[in-house]
């Protein structure tokens, strides 16, 4: 899985084209072994009053954890957890307020389920706090560039950590978005901050990488990263994609709201698993479940 053993010819007699060490299959967490093939399907759950999407309606533990148990029933073989909203536009919230969010709601989803559980947080403290009470992931929307302290704790808790790339903050991302090469310079970011993590002492194989679609992107750049996910699954971690009911996808059926993006969601969903997504951060379970069966079962025949 992780190990630096020079790469096999294939049956076919061809080499693999790069040498970097394979992706994980599996990312090992407290909760136990989280499965990347077929791609796990990872719930959203915010905490938060303004989310875009699901804002408001997870804030009381109760409801959290009720909605926790379905995500789970549906399919979900992980949850995302966070308290600070990161849509366009979105002010910084304070750690004491994020926490005083998260916690209720993380203790009660901790309670009702048993699959891992990761914290979307870019705070160190915060993410310390959630590992203390039972989270598995830390899942940093800005690749550990946000706190210092983030990558060195998870390298110490040895839990795995999604890094994200966003251009800008979530502040200003969406006012002028550019690139040259909207994939080179996604990869390029990754890998620098693959390496960093690495460094810091996260192992190899408890990294995820994540072109942060809808982060300082236009929909012609979320295109493009979709189109091109191979070149960032090539950089040798696994991939994770958060499409679900974003903004581009509204704006190529339209104009819809969120809660009318689901078909396009699946569509986004099932070209990020055959352009090689190991896991999949979803607010529709049950529909990303079925996405996930139908693109992989077409994807293996290929
Ligand atoms: N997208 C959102 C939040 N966190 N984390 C990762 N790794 N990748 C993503 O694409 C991603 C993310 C935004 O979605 P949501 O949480 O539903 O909304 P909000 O930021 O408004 O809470």
């Amino acid at each position: 899985m992780t190990s630096a053993a020079p790469p096999q010819p294939r049956p076919d007699g061809e080499r693999p084209a790069d040498r970097t060490p394979a992706a994980a299959t599996l990312l090992r967490t407290r909760s136990g072994p989280l499965a990347l093939d077929p791609p796990a399907v990872v719930g959203v759950l915010n905490a938060t009053p303004d989310s875009f999407s699901d804002g408001g309606r997870h804030l009381d533990p109760g409801r959290a954890a009720a909605a926790a148990c379905e995500m789970v029933a549906a399919g979900a073989t992980a949850l995302d957890l966070g308290a600070e909203s990161t849509r366009p536009g979105a002010a910084p919230v304070p750690a004491d307020e994020e926490l005083r969010r998260l916690i209720p709601v993380l203790d009660a989803v901790r309670a009702a389920v048993r699959v891992p559980l990761s914290v979307d947080t870019t705070k160190a403290a915060v993410a310390r706090a959630a590992l203390d009470r039972g989270a598995d992931v830390v899942n940093d929307v800005s690749a550990g560039r946000f706190d210092p302290e983030l990558l060195a704790l998870c390298a110490r808790e040895g839990v795995p950590v999604v890094l994200m790339h966003m251009q800008g903050t979530p502040a200003t991302m969406q006012r002028a978005p550019r690139y040259d090469d909207v994939v080179d310079e996604v990869r390029a970011f990754l890998a620098a901050r693959a390496a960093d993590a690495e460094a810091a002492g996260v192992r190899h194989d408890a990294i995820v990488l994540d072109p942060g679609i809808g982060f300082g992107k236009t929909v012609e750049h979320n295109c493009r990263l979709l189109a091109r996910l191979d070149a960032l699954a090539a950089v040798g971690y696994p991939v994770l994609v958060g499409v679900s009911r974003k903004g581009f996808i509204g704006q190529l059926v339209g104009g819809r709201r969120p809660e009318e993006r689901l078909h396009g969601t699946v569509a986004a969903l099932a070209l990020a698993v055959a352009g090689g997504a190991s896991l999949l951060r979803v607010h529709d379970v049950a529909a990303a479940r079925d996405a996930v069966a139908v693109s992989r079962a077409i994807v293996r025949t290929a």
